[in-house]
């Protein structure tokens, strides 16, 4: 009767055990990658969501300056229901759309402009391009290639006064990690119909807004891409005479 182990079992012994270990720590780095996509697909889709929220604020009421079929950006009035006091400050007259964001009054005549900013680069900004082909193998639009590239950037709120300049500090970014694939917004999933942000359709009386979101994050740098889109209904009849 053999008592204790010999080397070659306390050998073979330990290289099973490693092999579990490793096989233990791969299913955890792949739970913790999934975690990490879910994650960001969450945090993209819940900015893609609040942006349409923010934009449904203004639109409903408004009239369009630019109508156009496609369109990467959106020209808007909204009615001033008072051009003398601060916002909230007049009972009854809360002043929606081209408020003066330095004196929260309303200004007559001035409008809002929506519109897709590509990112300046480094040092301060994201990169203003996103390829396919960076990531080897990855297809972020899951067109069954990899050699898409993306413009990259960010929705952007602006008011313009009535002498065609922007108002002083009223420059707010809606929204980070935009994605295009042309500036006038072109075919971003490849399945035969254009996706820019903003759709007019005088016939309906309606505008789409079609939002995708994407971008590396997370330490392992996972390219995760979402899209969002609604439709409104215009209250008041869209005008290009404005
Ligand atoms: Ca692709
Ligand atoms: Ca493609
Ligand atoms: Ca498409």
């Amino acid at each position: 009767m053999k008592i204790g182990t010999t080397l070659l079992e306390l050998m073979i012994a330990t290289v099973i055990l490693l092999i579990i270990l490793g096989a233990i720590f791969a299913i955890l780095i792949s739970a913790n990658d999934a975690f990490t996509t879910g994650t960001i697909n969450n945090d993209l889709a819940r900015d893609a969501l609040l942006t349409i929220n923010n934009l449904t604020d203004n639109i409903p009421e408004c009239d369009i300056r630019n109508p156009s079929t496609y369109t990467t950006s959106l020209e808007i009035v909204v009615p001033v229901s008072n051009a003398t006091a601060a916002y909230w400050s007049d009972a009854g007259a809360i002043n929606w759309g081209a408020v003066n964001p330095n004196n929260n009054i309303g200004i007559t005549g001035a409008y809002i402009k929506y519109y897709f900013e590509q990112y300046a680069g480094p040092p301060n900004e994201p990169a203003g391009t996103l390829n396919e082909s960076d990531n080897p193998g990855t297809d972020w639009n899951r067109d069954r290639d990899v050699n898409d590239s993306f413009l990259f950037g960010k929705m952007v709120e602006v008011i313009i006064d009535p002498a065609s300049a922007p108002v002083t500090k009223s420059h707010r970014v809606l929204c980070h990690n935009v994605l295009l694939t042309n500036p006038a917004g072109g075919d971003i999933d490849n399945d035969g119909s254009n996706d820019p942000i903003f759709t007019t359709i005088g016939v309906d009386n309606t505008i789409n807004i079609n939002l995708w979101l994407g971008g590396k994050l997370g330490a392992q740098q996972i390219p995760v891409i979402v899209n969002e889109r609604t439709r409104i209904m215009l209250l008041n009849p869209p005008k290009d005479d404005n």
